[in-house]
Formats: C-alpha cells, structure tokens, sequence
C-alpha cells in the first residue's frame, strides 16, 4: 500500500491559512486532517465545520476529518465532504457506532474508525465492512505537541495483523500523535500506511513545509 502524508491543520498558521493550505499542496501532502472536537469527548475546542467547508472549496486536496466529539451522528450532515474524503468517528463516542459508520457510508463518504491507545481492537472485527480506515491513536486524543504512548508501535503492527488476518489487507492504518520523522520510521516499518503529521514533523521553526514533508517521505 501507499504510504501518504496527511497534515494537520490545526498546527498550521491559522492566520494565514489560506496560504498554509497552497504551501501543503505544494509540498505534496496527500490529505489535510482536521481535528474537530467538542470539549466533551476531548477537554479542548479547535476546528469547526465551517472552517471545513471553507477549505474544502478551495482545494483540491481530499480531507481526513477525525471527529473527537460524542455522538458524531449528530454532525454527519455539516459537512460537505465526498467520496474522496474520510469522516473518520470513534469507536469509543457512539454505543451505536455501526450505525454512524453506516450512515456515512450511505453519504457516500469513506469512513474511518478510531482508537484511543487504551481501546482493544476487538470490536473491529465486525465492522470491517464499513471501515475504510482505521485510525490508531498514538497519543490520548485532544491536543498537539504531546508525546507518543508506550504501546503505540506494538498497537500499530496488531492492528496491520488483525486486518490482513481478516482479509483486509486493502484498509489503511492511519497513526496520529506525536509522528516525528523518528516515530513514523517505526510505524512505517510496523505497518501504518498514513501518517498525520503536526508540530513534531511538519510544521517546523527551521524548515519549510516541503523540505519537512521530503524528509519525512524519504523514511516512511
Ligand atoms: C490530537 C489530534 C491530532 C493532532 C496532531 C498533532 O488529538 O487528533 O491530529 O493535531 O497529532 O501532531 P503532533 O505532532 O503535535 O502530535
Ligand atoms: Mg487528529
């Protein structure tokens, strides 16, 4: 499978986000991940839905939207997302989250299914048919900047297990937290397909957007 680089854009200079946006296309990037939370599921407020749909009118990048709010079912409708775009909700926010998962699929959007680090993977395994992506969770969700959790490789390679186990070998890993250019290298090699990158690799005081993302492809 291929590898591809999904950059978060709460790390980016929201002042200009315009311009952030033209530089991570121009670097490359293959998704933009956008992190919406409720301060309920996460203790933290960032990106809304508006700010969603203002973006996905102006690029041509597909979006990874990772939704950390209880209830996801609630939002499916405010966005304006398509068939090249993941909704990603996760397991833990909905008792009835193959319903949510189905819905999405029903809008005709790629779905994706997240995990908290504590979370085990077991219920995965009847809703293989409707994921098309499987998020691992390498920090406690809600903000940026912290530091990856002591399973998150050994949780990365069982899920890449389970899934090939179960005959999904075509549904990606998606790993999200503290993804320096170290840390991908690893979950590279235990089986992550896309990586989300944030301020441990890609928005950098000392280097570009683009030099920062072919630094990162070069050891993924
Ligand atoms: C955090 C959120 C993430 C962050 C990203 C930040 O809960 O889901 O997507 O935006 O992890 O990256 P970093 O490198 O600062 O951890
Ligand atoms: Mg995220």
């Amino acid at each position: 499978m291929n590898k591809l680089l999904s950059a978060s854009v709460m790390c980016a200079d929201l002042l200009n986000l315009k311009e952030s946006v033209k530089a991570l296309e121009d670097a490359g990037v293959d998704y933009l991940h956008f992190d919406i939370m409720d301060g309920s599921f996460v203790p933290n407020i960032t990106l809304g839905f508006d700010l969603v749909n203002a973006v996905k009118a102006v690029t041509s990048l597909p979006l990874d939207v990772h939704m950390m709010v209880n209830d996801p079912a609630r939002y499916i409708d405010r966005m304006n997302l398509d068939e090249r775009d993941f909704l990603c909700v996760h397991y833990e926010s909905d008792i009835h989250i193959q319903r949510t998962l189905s819905q999405i699929k029903d809008r005709g959007i790629k779905t994706g299914l997240a995990f908290n680090p504590q979370t085990p993977l077991n219920g995965l395994q009847y809703l293989t048919d409707y994921t098309d992506m499987v998020l691992i969770m390498t920090v406690s969700p809600g903000f940026a900047g912290q530091k990856l959790f002591a399973g998150a490789e050994r949780k990365t390679r069982h899920a890449r297990q389970l899934l090939d186990e179960w005959g999904c070998a075509h549904i990606p890993v998606e790993v999200d937290g503290n993804i320096s250019v170290e840390n991908g290298k690893l979950l590279s090699r235990s089986g992550a397909d896309i990586f989300v990158m944030g301020t441990s690799s890609l928005f950098l005081k000392d280097k570009s957007i683009k030099q920062a993302a072919q630094d990162f492809r070069a050891v993924i």
